[in-house]
């Protein structure tokens, strides 16, 4: 195993305080972002899309890697040149989604299981050869009555460790993705319950299958009430009980955590882990990062809104959250940076 490689290259995703960028909706996910907004649904106009966001200019003064799509890296932008290269040639580490998207857990059909395993040494290893350097896997958890069940946490986590050591062998750093989601009216403390059980599940499934964790990164949700719970707790109440939480149960030898934003607004996404590395500067072990899809995306795709007379706008709303999210890693964001 190219250990060596691994444990630098994790390093680098979360260096310098940058974060990585999510731009790996799968063609479902996307159709849905456009269809939203009355954009067609069609190859053309995500590649479009997706080239109006990797040659912003300057993106890579606060990005540090960037996952794509399949689809993605099979297109090309419209200089022929390809989107892994384009990447490259800014100074931002490509990736790639491998899991193949979530379907009815068998004798649970209330609850998720990743797909993905199948042919997945050979994929990661044309991945490696043509240039990707690191992959995300994406276990979905859902709050709701009487779930999530052992069997669910377990099976996900047993399969998040399987894609983390089969990437390591590859030669490629896992994301590893265990997303506690947002939905529903559950409290900010059972969320907090949920993740914390969910995430000792993990480590100990990459500990038995012999994941090194200097070479992963860890991209969990963020402790939130859920969207419909009365009570919403402050920005302070989050960032404490978030690091209180994986402080219990993210070993000290991972390098970094990125954050999903799971349906949060842009803003609230940047204040709360703006919150955290405020209150906890210099006391984590782990660098406290984001992997934002939709917080960092949404303003800018509303601005583009599939024509190219908007794509400057769009890249300057693209550029702005990515540098709001660049201070929020050193806690120096602040509400007036959205008026700029
Ligand atoms: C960008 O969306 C990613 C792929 O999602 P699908 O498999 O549903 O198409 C997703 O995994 C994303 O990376 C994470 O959920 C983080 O994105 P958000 O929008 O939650 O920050």
């Amino acid at each position: 195993m190219k250990t060596k490689e691994l444990i630098s290259t994790a390093k680098a995703m979360v260096a310098n305080h940058k974060g990585i960028l999510a731009m790996d909706e799968s063609n479902p996910t996307c159709n849905k972002r456009f269809a939203k907004l009355g954009i067609p649904q069609t190859p053309e106009l995500r590649r479009d899309y997706r080239e109006m966001i990797v040659s912003t200019a300057g993106l890579n003064e606060s990005i540090s890697g960037a996952i794509l799509f399949d689809e993605t890296i099979h297109q090309q932008l419209k200089d022929e040149s390809s989107f892994i290269d384009v990447l490259i040639n800014n100074g931002i580490i490509p990736g790639i989604k491998v899991d193949g998207g979530t379907v009815a857990l068998a004798g649970h059909p209330e609850e998720k299981i990743t797909e993905g395993m199948d042919n997945l040494r050979n994929r990661l290893n044309e991945y490696a050869k043509m240039g990707l350097r690191f992959t995300k896997w994406r276990a979905v958890i859902i709050i709701g009555n009487d779930i999530p069940s052992q069997t669910c946490i377990e099976a996900n986590a047993h399969t998040l460790a399987r894609y983390a050591a089969l990437c390591q062998e590859a030669g490629i750093v896992p994301i590893v993705e265990p997303e506690v989601l947002m939905d529903g009216d559950h409290t900010m403390e059972r969320c907090f319950e949920v993740t914390e059980q969910v995430l000792h599940t993990v480590f100990n499934q990459l500990y038995k299958q012999g994941v090194v964790l200097e070479g992963m990164i860890l991209k969990p949700n963020m402790i939130v009430p859920g969207l419909a719970c009365k009570k919403q707790d402050s920005i302070d109440e989050v960032a404490d009980a978030t690091v209180k939480c994986l402080l219990r149960a993210v070993p000290a030898a991972v390098p970094g955590i990125a954050f999903l934003s799971g349906g949060q607004s842009p803003e609230l996404a940047s204040a709360r882990l703006n919150a955290m590395n405020v209150r906890f500067k210099n006391k984590l072990p782990w660098e406290l990062s984001f992997s934002f899809g939709r917080a960092i995306q949404q303003p800018a795709l509303d601005i583009w809104n599939g024509n190219e007379k908007n794509v400057t706008e769009a890249q300057k709303a693209l550029y702005h959250r990515a540098v709001c999210n660049l201070a929020a890693r050193q806690g120096e964001y602040n509400s007036e940076m959205e008026k700029e």
